[in-house]
């Protein structure tokens, strides 16, 4: 835990502070847990991105993905992806850089980063059940062109834990997203991760820093330490 002090009962042990939730108005929010970013061969590696570094994100957001599971927590899963004709893709995303495979291409996986592709799937670890949410998006936040205002008010969602790859890129990018919009978020660290290890470090300070200026940072075992109690 990041807290050595004994967690209260039902508070999660976060900095800058712990923090209370209310349960039934929180949600798990996964994001991007797709092959294109996890696996050799999709959009992250495309980039020059050793995938290797984002495996470490699996386990902790599989034991709270069970633990929300459990205790009946609205699960959302985002995939970062866009429509087959790329319509939805503007030309400064597809046309930058020298990717060895650009947005579009045919690779091992399937067209990179293309909706439907194999590629673009949740990895199989953390599939999503039928009965959860899977928002899919164009942009690294998840609320920009998407549903998700929507799911959440349909939900009365007021709190988000947060966790996904990448961590400073999507994660970051939803946080701020989601702070504007008056959620509080606390950001899941352990299952958070970064092709570069000291980006993971300072998106998670940046969220946290301030009083919090973004939203709450708690390892797994903390939010699962707080939600066993919690839930009731
Ligand atoms: N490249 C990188 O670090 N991330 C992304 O492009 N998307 C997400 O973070 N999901």
């Amino acid at each position: 835990m990041l807290n050595s002090a004994k967690p209260t009962p039902g508070v999660i042990s976060a900095e800058p502070e712990p923090i209370k939730l209310d349960w039934p108005a929180t949600a798990l929010l996964i994001i991007d847990m797709q092959r294109d970013f996890m696996e050799p061969g999709g959009f992250g590696e495309t980039l020059g991105n050793d995938v290797s570094q984002l495996a470490r994100a699996v386990n902790p957001i599989g034991a709270v993905l069970k633990a929300a599971r459990d205790t009946g927590m609205l699960v959302i899963h985002t995939r970062e992806g866009h429509l087959p004709d790329l319509s939805d893709a503007p030309p400064a995303k597809v046309e930058r850089g020298a990717p060895s495979l650009r947005i579009g291409d045919p690779g091992p996986m399937g067209r990179i980063l293309i909706r439907g592709e194999a590629g673009h799937d949740i990895i199989p670890e953390l599939y999503p059940l039928d009965s959860e949410v899977v928002i899919d998006k164009p942009g690294k936040g998840a609320f920009y062109a998407t549903e998700l205002t929507d799911v959440l008010e349909k939900y009365g969602i007021e709190n988000l834990l947060v966790c996904g790859v990448t961590t400073e890129v999507c994660v970051n990018t939803t946080v701020r997203e989601a702070n504007d919009r008056g959620y509080r978020c606390v950001v899941i660290s352990d299952g958070c991760a970064s092709y570069f290890p000291e980006f993971h470090e300072m998106g998670l300070k940046m969220i946290k820093a301030q009083g919090g200026i973004f939203g709450w940072v708690a390892d797994s075992a903390a939010v699962l330490e707080a939600m066993k109690v919690s839930t009731t």
